[in-house]
């Protein structure tokens, strides 16, 4: 069966994926995720139709499915059709007890209903996002809907935590109730959603940012060991906290050690995380090298949200996944009821019969120095060191500030950030978030004067701490908005998280951002010439035209 996405960075020639998706998704599985998003949209407009509140259980159930439509979450076709069982339930309750409210509607999104896999698929062609066809409205409605899964994720995080924001699942209710109607489809509606959706993102990092904070205290300077010990271990991967949290407390002395991979890593800068003295360390890189690191590690593999790809052998009965992950057949760790924590003892005995990871990259003879990763500058550690980046910035011993953020991939094309990193002058400040970060934190770059020129302020949610660093240090530069600042912004995307960031950064205003390493299939013709003549949008350049920039131009720093 056809079908068509072209959501994430990888797309197939960056047009789109038709036949099955490069990420690993079937088409079925695209398909049934085409008709889970139409009844959710439907679920939407119930709501708002009924002029009731929000019901308790439908706010976190549209969170939960966009969240499981992000690239590289969930492949599990099972739990993708009952979840379109689920939304159509909620609906169909909403339009039995408020009946009197649809009296005069037809729309085949609020009354449709199936019950079975066959009946799904044979809905799906009309459910494509194809179904759109002019182009540009495709295009921001997309645009809007993949913000809307980045900011959906991160409030699912924040709400595990017990920090609820109502206006972020009011924003993502109405906003899928109107977008499910083609009268509300007008560029000049599309582009003001897509503005609000940047600045609900924004929010939705800020209260993941203070939940994160709340419960496990403000990140902290780390230093990061890469190389395992000599117990048996348990490897975490995704962005979950929560989840570390609870599976770090059912290991405290069992004789096992947790290690975090890919986005996970911030987690090691917690204090309320880093206590514990089992949380050994980081081992491996970014999400797309789990099929070359996840053999060596040799013990199970829980992972708590995106990105997962297709599963090797060799560890595929080691693989657990929780939350909004999933793939077929693998075992899946269950929400805890009200009050208890996730119960991942199966997982823990696994653990137990299985051998210590091997060390990756460096002698396994036990010789080697550990080697470690430098984490640990969010939000209030980059405010603290405010006053000696204003004065490096005064003085010229910081000439710019690089913010390279985002995700990783694996195409070749991705070292363009890796060659920045490595060969943007020395007096250069390098400010990171998300899984991007890999392609610099290996990478000996110094320190001007007591800061490491490299600056990790954690996962993608925690761009909002650059983005409120950046904001303090305007304010106490006296410069009049960010863009007057000498910063540099090389985004890498991949999936829609950042889609959901960049729409934030354009929100706050952010001018000239360098987007990459190409740009989005989902942006028509038009939307991308809107980018660049009112945001001076560009993709990535060649690498040698782009790091001209950073020995030529002198930013004047302008007086507000
Ligand atoms: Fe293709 Fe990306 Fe969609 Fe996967 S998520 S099907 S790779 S566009
Ligand atoms: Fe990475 Fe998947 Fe985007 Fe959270 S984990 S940033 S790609």
């Amino acid at each position: 069966m056809s079908m068509f996405c072209f959501q994430c960075q990888e797309t197939l020639r960056n047009e789109g994926c038709t036949q099955h998706g490069m990420c690993g998704k079937s088409s079925d599985c695209s398909n049934l995720m085409d008709v889970l998003l139409y009844s959710v949209r439907g679920l939407a407009l119930a709501v708002e139709l009924a002029e009731i509140p929000v019901p308790d259980n439908v706010g976190p159930h549209i969170e939960r499915v966009l969240f499981t439509t992000i690239t590289n979450a969930n492949f599990d076709e099972l739990r993708i059709e009952s979840l379109i069982r689920e939304t159509l339930r909620m609906r169909n309750e909403i339009l039995h007890d408020y009946e009197e409210k649809f009296s005069d509607r037809t729309d085949d999104i609020l009354f449709w209903n199936a019950a079975t896999r066959n009946e799904f698929l044979a809905k799906s062609p009309t459910t494509s996002v194809l179904m759109v066809t002019n182009p540009d409205i495709r295009s921001m409605r997309e645009m809007l809907m993949y913000g809307m899964k980045g900011t959906a994720a991160y409030a699912w995080h924040a709400r595990r935590l017990g920090f609820v924001n109502d206006e972020i699942h009011q924003f993502l209710i109405h906003r899928l109730a109107q977008t499910s109607q083609s009268s509300h489809c007008t560029t000049e509606n599309l582009l003001r959603l897509l503005r609000e959706c940047g600045k609900t993102a924004l929010s939705a990092m800020q209260l993941l940012n203070a939940a994160n904070t709340h419960h496990f205290g403000e990140p902290e300077p780390t230093l990061v060991r890469t190389t395992p010990g000599t117990r048996p271990g348990i490897l975490v991967s995704g962005h979950d906290l929560c989840d570390l949290e609870d599976l770090l407390i059912q290991t405290m002395d069992v004789g096992i050690d947790i290690y975090t991979h890919g986005e996970m890593l911030p987690a090691n800068a917690y204090p309320e995380l880093k206590k514990f003295p089992h949380l050994h360390g980081n081992y491996g890189g970014s999400w797309w090298r789990q099929n070359l690191e996840f053999e060596s590690f040799n013990g199970p593999i829980l992972m708590t949200s995106n990105c997962l790809i297709p599963l090797r052998e060799c560890y595929k009965n080691r693989i657990f996944t929780t939350g909004t992950a999933g793939w077929p057949g693998i075992r899946h760790i269950p929400e805890p009821t009200v009050g208890h924590l996730k119960d991942f003892s199966e997982i823990i005995r696994l653990a137990k019969t299985l051998p210590p990871p091997e060390p990756l990259g460096i002698p396994a003879d036990g010789t080697a120095e550990p080697e470690y990763l430098t984490i640990g500058f969010g939000f209030a550690q980059l405010k603290k060191s405010s006053e000696e980046i204003m004065a490096g910035l005064k003085s010229g011993e910081i000439r710019q500030i690089l913010i390279m953020a985002g995700c990783d991939g694996r195409h070749a094309s991705r070292r363009y950030f890796e060659e920045l990193v490595k060969n943007v002058p020395h007096d250069t400040l390098i400010l990171t978030a998300g899984c991007a970060k890999y392609r610099g934190n290996h990478l000996e770059l110094g320190s001007i004067g007591n800061l490491p020129r490299f600056l990790d302020a954690g996962q993608c949610n925690d761009s909002w701490s650059i983005l409120s660093f950046l904001n303090e240090l305007r304010e106490m530069m006296n410069v009049k908005d960010i863009n007057a600042l000498p910063v540099h912004f090389h985004i890498a995307w991949y999936e829609q998280k950042a889609v959901c960031v960049l729409l934030a950064m354009i929100a706050l205003g952010v001018r000239n951002i360098h987007l990459g390493p190409t740009l989005p299939a989902f942006c028509s013709r038009n939307v991308l010439q809107y980018l660049t003549e009112n945001h001076s949008l560009r993709k990535t350049g060649k690498i040698e035209e782009d790091l001209d920039a950073f020995q030529n131009e002198e930013k004047l720093l302008e007086k507000s």
